[in-house]
């Protein structure tokens, strides 16, 4: 079987723009195996030449923001506006990762008879495997310190948004990395992601998708103790205490959950609002959402584009159908895998809108009586990656945040992703952390060595 290409299609009006490659077995292993090849050199490479080589592919990415920005708003649908921001992520998080390999430093660990020294080892090839709902981010928050950290990489993108990678990989030759240090390997998860878990080469696996995927490459994994990050599902409550600002609360509602059409792991797609002023709160909610602007996303005031597929639109459809539908936005009726903004009335914990990740724009609301009962809500789910809350109560803030079994969370805030501050999941979201200091130490395994005198 030779390598055979893929479609790309235009979620915004579902037509075919381009073709790429979908590599096979024998071209997946050809890369990983270069990636082998090129390892030592790369780990030799002096760390203050390293970390100009990555600020420089960190310039040579913000010389490209608005070429990049453009293939994300044809390719996956995303508001221009988000398309830039994440750009200049990838370049954000190179710039931060290019200060590690100068700063990446072992400890001096006092011992009898001699020195005794730890060393952070890069681990080798590094497999990362990324979703389509945040193709660049995602990416950078993998190859950013893996490669600061020494290693080597290879990359799948998702099939459906293969392009800005393919031109990530582009740029960093262009910026002088090394053949091999860098390589995209496009093609189907089940080939090509596969090969990263199976190759005995690889040595990590950086997984960010599904939890039901996520499982199986960490039981595929086990075979030969090789690293995992994974970065899965999340089902994350957005908690309004009577005592919030309800006004703000509710301005900023729909974006954190229809920010992207719905399609973030970290959307708070549970809206959990104290009974004494829920009425109130989705009084105040409604006009929010109506008014969020669905619409051509390469359109500058775009708040949200289309679904990522036919396929994926039916799914979320399947939520709506038969549930207590309190209101809705608009959405274009042209072709394109349009949906509206839609917030549903969750009359038990049982609703499968509640329980499950959508993965769309759609928001799951119930009402609460107390603290206690908020956490509860909160944390009866098998997900924990991130949430919110909103009081003026510091004390209850504090109490929430420390009750709430999640890996991020704001309070009177929607912000989960900071490059320098880490990022993941408890519970069946995940496993390690991405971004900050964390995240580099993750691609280093440490050498302890003594020295006898
Ligand atoms: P998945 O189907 O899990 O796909 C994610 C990636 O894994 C794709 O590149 C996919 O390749 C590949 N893949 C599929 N099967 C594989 C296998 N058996 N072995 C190795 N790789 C495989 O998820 P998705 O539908 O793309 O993304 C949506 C899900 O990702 C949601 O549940 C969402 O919550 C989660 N997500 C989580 C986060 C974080 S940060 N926690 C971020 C984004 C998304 P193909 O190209 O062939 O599909």
């Amino acid at each position: 079987m030779g390598n055979m290409t893929t479609e790309v299609i235009n979620p915004s009006t579902g037509a075919v723009f381009t073709t790429v490659p979908s590599l096979d077995l024998a071209a997946t292993d050809a890369a990983i195996e270069r990636a082998a090849q090129a390892f030592p050199a790369w780990r030799a490479v002096a760390p203050g030449d390293r970390a100009r080589l990555l600020r420089r592919f960190a310039a040579v990415v913000d010389a490209h923001i608005d070429e990049l920005a453009g293939l994300e708003v044809r390719n996956a649908g995303h508001t221009i506006g988000n398309a830039r921001w994440e750009a200049g992520n990838v370049r954000d998080v190179l710039d931060y990762y290019a200060g590690a390999p100068e700063r990446l430093s072992g400890r001096q660990i006092p011992v009898p008879g001699g020195l005794d020294v730890t060393f952070h080892e890069p681990l080798g090839v590094v497999g990362i495997i990324v979703p389509w709902n945040f193709p660049m981010p995602i990416a950078g928050w993998g190859f950013g310190p893996a490669l600061a950290a020494g290693n080597t990489v290879v990359l799948k993108p998702a099939e459906l948004t293969p392009l800005t990678a393919i031109r990530l990989g582009e740029l960093a030759l262009e910026a002088g990395l090394p053949e091999g240090v860098f390589t995209i390997v496009p093609g189907k998860g089940s080939i090509v992601g596969q090969r990263f878990v199976t190759h005995p080469a690889v040595r990590k696996v950086c997984f960010t998708g599904s939890t039901e995927v996520g499982k199986s490459i960490m039981a595929g994994a086990a075979d030969q103790v090789k690293r995992v990050t994974l970065e899965l599902g999340g089902k994350s409550s957005n908690i309004v205490f009577a005592d919030a600002d309800l006004e703000k609360a509710a301005a900023s509602a729909p974006g954190s959950v229809f920010d992207n059409a719905g399609q973030d792991c970290c959307a708070r797609s549970r809206l959990l609002v104290q009974e004494s002023v829920y009425d109130k709160f989705l009084a105040l909610l409604e006009p929010a959402v109506k008014a969020f602007r669905v619409t051509d996303p390469a359109r500058t005031d775009a708040e949200m584009g289309p679904l990522i597929s036919a396929s994926h639109r039916k799914t979320v459809e399947t939520y709506v159908e038969g549930s207590d539908v309190a209101f809705r936005g608009d959405a274009p009726k042209t072709d394109g895998w349009w949906f509206p903004p839609t917030v549903l009335l969750a009359h038990s914990t049982d609703d499968p809108h509640w329980r499950e990740e959508v993965f769309g724009p759609v928001l799951s609301v119930l009402p609460f009586t107390d603290e206690e009962d908020a956490v509860r809500l909160a944390n009866d789910t098998e997900y924990g990656l991130s949430g919110s809350l909103w009081t003026r109560d510091l004390g209850r803030a504090l109490r929430v945040s420390r009750a709430v079994e999640t890996g991020a969370l704001s309070v009177n805030s929607h912000s989960s992703v900071r490059y320098w501050t880490p990022f993941g999941g408890m519970k069946q979201s995940g496993l390690g952390r991405e971004l900050g200091p964390d995240a580099l130490l993750s691609f280093t395994d440490v050498k302890n060595v003594f020295m006898a005198m």
